[in-house]
């Protein structure tokens, strides 16, 4: 199976890693705005040295709780980053849900679009299927604020799977080839811990609508719910999680350990015959 992303065509007939950079002022202590991009940019060739396939670049914050940013402060955060990376040797994605991001993202070099909220704006499907850039279609339940209050389903595999097959139709039929599509389960986005763990068991179900599945698990508080580890030692505990995602059909991980998780998947395909 092949991803495209713009004239990028991604073999993942071995896992791939696409690699965070974070662009929130959280990420970077303060700093200011240019010591902030710089250090992004930094870190973004760090992680393509490290063996990153993809690197995700997010300005939003949509962990558990996190307040929503406005179109400018998102666009000035990741457009310099963007623009300082071009030329680089992997594909960019731009990790939003705005529309008018995904814009100017595309315009700057983006060649995907990780949507959390699976292009439901319509303006936001527009955008993607225009751009000619591959699309990662997510399934949360809620919205950042609230999704973990009291998440409920009555089988988990089966809806996210019956959510991500409509969206990726929604997508078909907005003109979106599957040549440029992956899906991801969402892992955390209004999901209680056995829901998370059922996903994950349940990944060979979802790879059977025919796309590649991307999975982010890295640093998740499932993880550290599991092993009692605070976000900062969770290293360990991540490279395992995106292995057994790996193993039950996913393409490529998101994560932000990239060197360890190359290691990890080297070990993968020598056993599993991969390159
Ligand atoms: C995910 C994401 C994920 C995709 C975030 C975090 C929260 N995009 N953006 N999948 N998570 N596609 O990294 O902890 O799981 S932000």
């Amino acid at each position: 199976m092949f991803l495209h992303c713009g004239p990028f065509r991604l073999d993942l007939s071995r896992p791939l890693v696409m690699g965070i950079v974070n662009a929130t002022p959280d990420s970077f202590s303060d700093g200011g705005q240019h010591l902030r991009r710089d250090a992004a940019i930094t870190h973004a060739q760090q992680l393509i040295a490290e063996g990153a396939d993809i690197l995700d670049i997010g300005g939003e914050s949509t962990r558990p709780g996190a307040q929503p940013v406005s179109v400018r402060e998102e666009l000035e955060r990741v457009l310099p980053i963007i623009e300082g990376l071009r030329g680089i040797s992997v594909p960019l994605s731009v990790d939003t849900c705005k529309p008018e991001v995904m814009r100017a993202a595309i315009a700057a070099g983006a060649l995907m679009v990780n949507d959390i909220n699976a292009l439901q704006d319509a303006a936001a499907m527009k955008a993607v299927a225009d751009g000619n850039v591959a699309v990662c279609l997510m399934h949360k339940q809620g919205n950042p604020q609230t999704m973990q209050q009291q998440p409920h389903y009555d089988n988990v595999v089966a809806e996210v799977g019956a959510f991500l097959r409509g969206r990726i139709a929604a997508a078909e039929a907005a003109g979106i080839g599957r040549e440029r599509i992956a899906i991801d389960p969402g892992f955390g986005f209004g999901k209680t811990l056995a829901h998370n763990l059922d996903l994950l068991r349940g990944l060979e179900e979802l790879a059977e609508l025919g796309v590649p599945i991307l999975a982010g698990l890295s640093r998740k508080s499932m993880l550290g719910a599991i092993t009692g580890q605070d976000v900062n030692h969770r290293a360990s505990a991540s490279i395992a999680a995106a292995l057994i995602a790996v193993q039950h059909g996913a393409s490529i991980v998101r994560v932000h350990d990239v060197r360890e998780t190359v290691d990890a998947l080297k070990i993968w395909n020598a056993v599993n015959g991969a390159a």
